[in-house]
Formats: structure tokens, sequence, C-alpha cells
């Protein structure tokens, strides 16, 4: 059993809390607004009145915050010596330079820093579907395992804080780009007529081929003479002549097809590059360009 700190209490913080109480750890915990702390204290846990009370009464401090300005005010009062001899998880969403910073100033006050990412909805946390991705201090991760296991599945992924936050970030961006376009495909398909129940059934399935798509490309970049094979799977030229019948049935609606617009795109220029039979992994170096016309 280990004594945890919680600072942030909303819909995430709140689910870690409840986690980690049900594993048999104790949790000391401080939210901005005291009332929205009081379904994790009727859970079990103990309301501090200040992060720095909180943060004495533990071992680890679990930070689950907003964003990075919201961690800075509400660690503004808190001590140095209080950091010191502690490790301090920060599960908050930011930018690299914020997680760096961060950490730099956990280890200048004499504590250790882990940078996690959580891979999962709160009602997830806690169960097999829930993963946390780490970055940071190795001996912190390793020492302080069944804390981080209590609230997912805990991955480490390096000591270099910077790549950690990078990794997350381009998973955000792919969900959200995902969800944008998963929109933009619903408005256009119930618009035509397709019951919502039928959309729900077969649209994940396509998340599917596209998982497999994810995976030939990054293997394909990582060995590049792959990338100059004649395709086997589906070539350029295929994607985009199915995706251009798409738009010309997308257009017959009032529906928004500025994502399928910008895949076309990306697909055409591959075409003009001379790319039109090789695999879709192709299009990456469309991307590092920067270009995007
Ligand atoms: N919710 C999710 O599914 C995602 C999953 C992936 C990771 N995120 C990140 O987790 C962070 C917290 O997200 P959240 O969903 O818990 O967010 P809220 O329910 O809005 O709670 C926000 C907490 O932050 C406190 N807070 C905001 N500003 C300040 C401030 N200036 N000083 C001190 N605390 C602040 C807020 O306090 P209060 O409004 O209740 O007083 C909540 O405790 C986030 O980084 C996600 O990207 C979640």
């Amino acid at each position: 059993m280990t004594a945890v700190a919680l600072v942030g209490l909303g819909n995430m913080g709140t689910a870690l809390g409840r986690s980690l109480l049900a594993s048999g750890h104790t949790v000391t915990a401080w939210n901005r607004t005291a009332e929205r702390a009081r379904p994790l204290v009727e859970a079990g846990a103990t309301l501090a009145v200040s992060v720095a009370a909180a943060i004495r009464s533990a071992d680890v401090v679990i930070v689950c915050l907003l964003d990075f300005q919201a961690t800075e005010d509400a660690f503004a009062e808190v001590p140095a010596e209080d950091i010191m001899g502690r490790t301090v998880v920060q599960l908050t969403l930011g930018r690299p330079e914020e997680s760096q910073r961060f950490q730099t100033w956990v280890e200048r006050r004499g504590g250790e820093c882990l940078d996690g990412f959580i891979k999962a909805y709160p009602r997830e946390i806690g169960t097999a579907a829930a993963r946390l991705h780490y970055s940071g201090s190795r001996a912190a991760f390793d020492r302080h395992h069944e804390v981080l296991s209590a609230m997912g599945e805990p991955f480490f992924m390096g000591e270099d804080v910077v790549l950690g936050n990078i990794l997350n970030n381009a998973g955000v961006a792919l969900m959200q780009t995902v969800i944008g376009s998963f929109f933009e495909t619903a408005a256009y398909a119930v618009g035509a007529g397709v019951p919502l129940e039928q959309l729900a059934e077969a649209l994940p399935r396509t998340l599917r081929i596209a998982q497999v798509t994810i995976e030939r490309s990054c293997e394909q970049l990582g060995a590049p003479e792959l990338l100059t094979e004649i395709a086997q799977e589906a070539a350029v030229d295929v994607h985009a002549a199915a995706l251009t019948a798409v738009l010309d049935s997308m257009h017959m609606g009032d529906a928004d097809s500025s994502f399928a617009r910008t895949a076309l795109a990306r697909l055409q220029r591959a075409q003009r590059s001379g790319w039109g039979d090789k695999e879709i992994a192709v299009l990456f170096d469309t991307y590092r360009s920067g270009d995007d016309t």
C-alpha cells in the first residue's frame, strides 16, 4: 500500500482516485473547487486543505489538471522541501516544453518526475482497457509500478520526457482527425438515408483496415526499399479513384467534405510525383515537406 497525493479531481482525476482506492492505496486529494472532491471523499479519500498538505501526506504525487498553467497555479505555494524525495507523476496533457519545464522544476527540488499519458476515458481507468504511457525517471517507474498499475497498464517509453510527450501528441492529433472525419462521413451517410445503427455497426470495422494500413506503412517507412516496390495491396491510384467516386457522391448532398477533399489532394500530389503505382505509405513524404498543396 502506498500513500498517494492526488492533485486535481476533474473527471479523470476522480477516476484515477477511485482506481487507487480500489487497489488499497491511501489517497489524499486536493481540488481547487473543494465541492468537486465529495464523490472521492465518499469513496474513502481524505481531502487536503492545500496542495502542499496533500503532498506532505504522501510518497507519490499524481497530478491531473486541465493544463500546465493550472499546474503552475496549483503548485505555486508548494515549498521546495515538500517535493524533496518524492515522485511526482504528471498526467496533465501539455506541450513538450511544458513537460520538460515541469520535470526540471521537480528535479531541482530533489524529486523524481514521470510524465504520463492516459490512453483511456475515465470509465476505463483501472480496467484492462486502460493503458498509460510514461517517460522520465526509470527508477521511479520501477519503484512505483504497483501504484501505476492500479490506474491502467503502465508502459515505459524512455527517459526523454519530450519524446513521450510528442508521441502522445501524435496520438491526440490522430484521434481528433479520425473523429472529425467520422462526423463528416456520418453527416453524409445519415443525410443520404443510412440508419444510425447501421453506421455504428459498419464504420468501426473500417478502422481495422486503417490500423492495418498504419502498421504496414510503419513497416515500409522503416525499410525504404519497400516504398519503391509496386503496390501489392492497394496502389495510390486505386485509393485516389475510390475517393474521387466517394467525393462525387458526397457533393450531391449538403454535407461538408473537407477531410475527404484534403485526403484526395494528398493522393493526387503523390500521383503527380509519379507514385501512383506505389503503396499509400509514399504519402508520408508529402506531409514531411510541410507544403499542403
Ligand atoms: N477526460 C479524458 O478522457 C482525457 C483522457 C486523456 C487525458 N486527459 C487529460 O487529463 C487532464 C484532466 O482532464 P479531465 O477530463 O479530468 O478535465 P476536467 O474534468 O475539466 O478537470 C480539470 C481539472 O483541472 C482543475 N483546474 C483547472 N484550472 C485550474 C487552475 N487554474 N488551478 C487549479 N486547478 C485547475 C479543475 O479544478 P476545478 O475546476 O474542479 O476547480 C479540475 O480539477 C487534462 O490534461 C486532459 O487533457 C483526460
